[in-house]
This record gives structure tokens, sequence and C-alpha cells, in this order.
């Protein structure tokens, strides 16, 4: 029984030694110390042997079983700090190699002009407002005079998500929400940058484009102040010697109503292929506020009047960088986006 017990601790001893892995480690532990463990098995069975060798074959067996605890734990010790060391080898910094690049990115055009538009106007006193994508109809149409026979608020020219809510097709609704909120108080000087949606496609047309609108609501306000804030606007974006044309329009929210046209950024007025020697390119839409819209969004309209106007952000950023083609915006190719900003 002494042999065997001694035979037993030599095979665990170097079972526990050898052991590779935490896992393989524990199944050791319960091949030899487990409930139905070697150890324990001739533990068990000393009620077998003759009388006599029992205390010293016990005192054996335990202190054997004392010894592999100890001997395992230790082993368990190194296997952790092995795995240390180990991970540590694994994710050693090289401080010496050089730096990865870090690919900085940079503004798209529509954003960087969007950003020169909204810097103009906020030093002229305008603030910036903003308002959902999705609109119902009553703030996309119906508060902005279009009368329900209107073309525009056709399934052929909106996209309507329901009856009731569709893609807005310009930002006018972020300035009648931004009244309705500020009514009765007064100035009302906004603009409202954001994408719309239209139902068109093809070279000059993108389902989705940029507007920037704006609105200024005060007592005496008039068509005067609407040219001059323009001519600022224009001058600052495409050059002191800038100039404006307004020809008459309609919209069914201003009235009376222009299409605003600069000197050709071509050739500055002469007449050219770009302007289809003319010598004027058209950039906004602009007008009076219709009184009806002042009275939906809670203004008198005998009591103040209003200027708003309009624009493409794509055709701004074209004209200003010689773009050619719409779809460039929107075709994500580097070699286009990193050449501006
Ligand atoms: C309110 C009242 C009136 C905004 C205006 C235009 C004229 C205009 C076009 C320019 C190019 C749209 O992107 S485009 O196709 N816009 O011609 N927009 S006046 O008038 C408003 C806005 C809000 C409450």
């Amino acid at each position: 029984m002494q042999q065997q017990l001694e035979e037993l601790g030599r095979e665990a001893r170097l079972q526990i030694e050898n052991a590779a892995s935490p896992e393989e480690l524990k199944e050791i532990k319960v091949r030899f110390l487990g409930k139905k463990g070697e150890l324990t098995a001739i533990l068990r069975g000393l009620g077998t042997i003759p009388s006599e060798q029992r205390p010293a074959v016990g005192r054996q067996a335990n202190d054997l079983r004392t010894l592999l605890e100890e001997v395992i734990e230790q082993r368990e010790h190194a296997l952790r700090d092995l795995s240390r060391s180990n991970q540590w080898e694994k994710e050693r910094i090289d401080v010496t190699l050089p730096g990865r690049p870090v690919s900085m990115g940079q503004k798209h055009p529509l954003t960087l002009i969007t950003d020169e538009i909204k810097e103009i106007f906020v030093g002229l006193g305008f603030q910036v407002a903003h308002g959902p994508d999705i609109e119902t109809d009553y703030y996309n149409y119906e508060a902005l005079n279009f009368p329900a026979d209107h073309p525009a608020r056709d399934m052929q020219d909106s996209f309507y998500l329901t009856e009731k809510y569709l893609l807005r097709t310009h930002t006018s609704p972020v300035q009648v929400r931004a009244m309705e909120k500020k009514a009765p108080r007064l100035p009302v000087r906004i603009i409202a940058p954001g994408k719309v949606f239209r139902r068109d496609d093809d070279a000059t047309h993108s389902p989705m484009f940029h507007q920037i609108e704006g609105l200024a609501v005060d007592k005496d306000i008039t068509f005067a102040d609407l040219k001059g804030t323009l001519l600022t606007f224009v001058r600052q974006m495409f050059g002191p010697e800038q100039k404006i044309r307004l020809r008459p329009s309609f919209f069914p929210f201003t009235e009376p109503s222009a299409e605003v046209d600069i000197l050709c950024v071509m050739c500055k007025g002469k007449g050219c292929r770009v302007c289809s020697d003319t010598g004027w390119l058209e950039i906004l839409g602009a007008g009076m506020v219709h009184p009806h819209v002042l009275s939906v969004s809670g203004y008198d309209p005998r009591e103040v009047t209003g200027f708003a106007f309009g624009m493409g952000v794509e055709r701004i950023a074209m004209l200003k960088y010689g773009i050619g083609d719409l779809r460039h915006f929107f075709t994500n190719d580097l070699r286009f986006l990193k050449q501006f900003g």
C-alpha cells in the first residue's frame, strides 16, 4: 500500500508539472483528488487494510493529499504568469516604428458652401433654423398658399409617405414653424438650410438636393430691403464687382415675386457659352411674403411685411467652383471631393 501511494505521488507530480493549461491542470486535480479520484479511492479503502498499518498509511495518504494540493496551486500560479507574459509578448508595441498616417477627411463641397452662405447671413443678423425632412401637407403646401390643384402637390412631383406626410419639397415649412413659434414678436430674421426632395432625376436635377431659404418679417420691410440684402450677399459670395438683375416671376408664397440673376461668373457679363450669351446667370428666387402666409403664421399683414428668398446650394457650388455636372456631388468619388476644403 505504501509503495502504491509513493507510485501515485510520483505519477501525479509528473502530470501536474507537465500540465500545459489551467484546463488540463483541473482535469488532473479531478483525476487524483476528486470525489472519484485515485487518492480519494485509497483513503476510502483504508478500512480494508490491517488495523496496525492503518494510522501510518492514513497519515501518508493525507500528507500526499496536502502535498499534491500545494503542487497544483504552484502550477496554477506558474501557468497564469506564463499566459500573462505571452500576452505581453504578443501585444508589445515597437515604439521605434514610424507612425501610421492619419487620414483627416474634409468637408463636402456642399457643406463648405452652406457654411459660407450661413456665415454671410448670420453677419446680416439672421438666425439659422432647422426643421424635419418629413413634413405634413399643411406646413409644406397649405400654409404656403399652394392651391389644392397646384401641380407641385401631385404624387408625380412630391414624395408622399401617406396622404398627410411627405418629404419636404423646400425648406419654407421651417420658416412657417419658426414664425408660428415667435408670433407676434418682431423681428423675424431666419435662414433655413437643408435637404429637400422632389421627383426629378436627370443630368441637372437630383431627387434630393439642398436649399437655403431666408425670411425677414418686421414693420416697414420693403422690396428695397430685399434687393439690398441680396446684393450684399451676392457681392460677399461672388466678388465686390457683382451686380444683380431682378425679373418678374411667380410663386404662391410671395407677391410680388422675382427671379434674381448675377453677372455671369465666366465672362463677367460680356456673354459666353455658360450664360447663353446673355451675360447673366439665375441664382435665386425671391419676393415679398404673401399676406396669406403671414396671417396663417400668426402675423397681421396690415401691420407687418416681409421678404423671402430661396436658392439651390448645388447650383451656387457649381457656379462658384466651376463644376459641370450635378452628379459629382453625390457619387462620392474621392478624386472629386479632395479638391475642396
Ligand atoms: C416663407 C415664405 C416665403 C422662399 C422663396 C424662392 C422664392 C425660390 C427656389 C430657388 C431655387 C427654389 O431651390 S430652388 O429651386 N426658391 O425661388 N424661395 S421665395 O419663400 C418663402 C419661404 C418661407 C414662410
